[in-house]
């Protein structure tokens, strides 16, 4: 068999990226080691920053999403029993983020898929890209016990942290760069009221707690917790009990409760990979690099290596030039640095760290009350918060 990009992966990344290509006229075949189902199954990120709105419209897949997906003007900072407002539209000259969960993003590109006949192998095992150091690359798996080779130009690594193709590089050509943070986030879902219009991120003396939203029905709370806790340790009780003391006293006593339907702990790391680029093979979306969801930027750098991706892939087509493609890694890593900056400095500045002590709380809220309280640092968030141009 023969496609003209094997995309590895069928997260948001590898789906977006497939779509652009297959409106472009660009033959691609998505490889994805799961089922359906599982990767819909994953609850991720919610916020989505206008450029990746821009991206999803331009594939074709945002329907759904201008008519369900929530705009917000505006996002909340709670600490010292009080809650404040940075007005992102204002301060970023009339830019607003939706909220639109990734389930549902990952759900439209998948109907997209389907409606422009695309190809996805779903349960394809072991797959492996070979070759992409020479001009001849190709992509080997199985599917229900028989081995498929797929001969290609371009392979597109967006099997995220734990996938094959970052993996597939030779140790001395990656350099990697990493910080893991002593703590995780316990997140639930439950179908009750937000408590908030808007996200409310609490630095508070016991831990750091999020309020975050599906839809005006449907409510995503987190809160820190230890590394070695695990779901079992936080029936319902437990996490509203302490959600609520992170909390300011009136937002807490507006919190409405409800049973849980989804609860997961997720670790917290930055980790960068460089390049991005190895011979034919691009590395894009978490393959290269994971951001702890402190400042919501996950989803939204996969979606900026995809334009990147894109762009240089359609160059290459439509116009014979290699420069788009020479460019990536460049390109993307610029934007990815800002992003991991921005996400370590939300995480550093909301979290309770072993050895913050006392004077690190007073630091914390020293910063927070400069940012809230000076317009050019209220700006700064919102510039970064809604997302810096591609
Ligand atoms: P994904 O989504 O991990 O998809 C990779 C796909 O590749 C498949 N795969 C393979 N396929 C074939 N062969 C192999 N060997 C393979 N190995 C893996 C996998 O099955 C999967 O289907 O990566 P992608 O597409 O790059 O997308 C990245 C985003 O999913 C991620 O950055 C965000 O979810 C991060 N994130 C958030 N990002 C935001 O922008 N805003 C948020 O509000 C936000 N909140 C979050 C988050 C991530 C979280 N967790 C659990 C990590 C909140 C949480 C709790
Ligand atoms: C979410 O709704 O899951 C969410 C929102 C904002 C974040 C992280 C996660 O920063």
């Amino acid at each position: 068999m023969r496609t003209q990009v094997v995309i590895i992966g069928s997260g948001p990344s590898g789906l977006l990226l497939g779509q652009l290509l297959t409106n472009a006229g660009i033959d691609n075949i998505i490889l994805e080691r799961v089922d359906k189902d599982y990767v819909l199954g994953r609850i991720r990120a919610g916020v989505l920053e206008h450029g990746m709105v821009g991206m999803l419209d331009e594939a074709g897949a945002s329907d759904r999403l201008h008519a369900e997906g929530l705009l917000h003007d505006g996002v909340n900072l709670a600490f010292d029993d009080r809650l404040h407002r940075i007005n992102l539209h204002d301060l970023t000259g009339g830019t607003r983020v939706t909220v639109y969960g990734q389930t549902e993003v990952t759900r439209d590109l998948m109907a997209a898929r389907e409606a422009s006949n695309g190809v996805t192998v779903y349960q394809a095992d072991a797959v492996m890209p070979h070759d992409f150091g020479g001009s001849a690359p190709f992509v080997t798996y199985e599917k229900d016990g028989a081995a498929h080779r797929i001969d290609c130009d371009f392979i597109a690594g967006c099997d995220g942290y734990h996938g094959v193709s970052r993996r597939s590089v030779p140790d001395g050509a990656i350099s990697e760069f990493e910080r893991v943070y002593p703590f995780g986030w316990l997140g639930v879902l439950s179908e009750v009221a937000p408590v908030n219009e808007e996200l409310i991120y609490a630095n508070h003396k016991r831990g750091f707690a999020l309020c975050s939203m599906r839809s005006m029905i449907r409510s995503r709370y987190y809160v820190q917790c230890s590394l070695d806790d695990t779901v079992e340790d936080w029936p319902d009780d437990r996490f509203w009990d302490e959600l609520r003391r992170r909390l300011p006293e009136r937002v807490a006593e507006a919190l409405v409760t409800g049973p849980s339907f989804e609860k997961s702990i997720a670790p917290l790391r930055s980790f960068v990979a460089e390049p991005m680029r190895f011979g034919q093979l691009f590395l894009v979306g978490d393959a290269a690099h994971i951001v702890p969801p402190t400042g919501a930027k996950g989803l939204n750098l996969a979606a900026s290596d995809v334009h990147y991706l894109f762009e240089g892939l359609r160059e290459f087509y439509a116009d014979k030039s290699t420069s788009g493609i020479d460019a990536y890694s460049a390109r993307a890593l610029s934007r990815v640095w800002k992003a991991v900056r921005f996400s370590w400095w939300m995480t550093s500045m909301m979290h309770l760290f072993p050895d913050n002590g006392a004077f690190g709380q007073r630091i914390q809220e020293a910063e927070l009350d400069y940012l809230v309280h000076s317009r050019v640092a209220s700006a700064s968030l919102a510039e970064n918060y809604v997302g810096l141009p591609y």
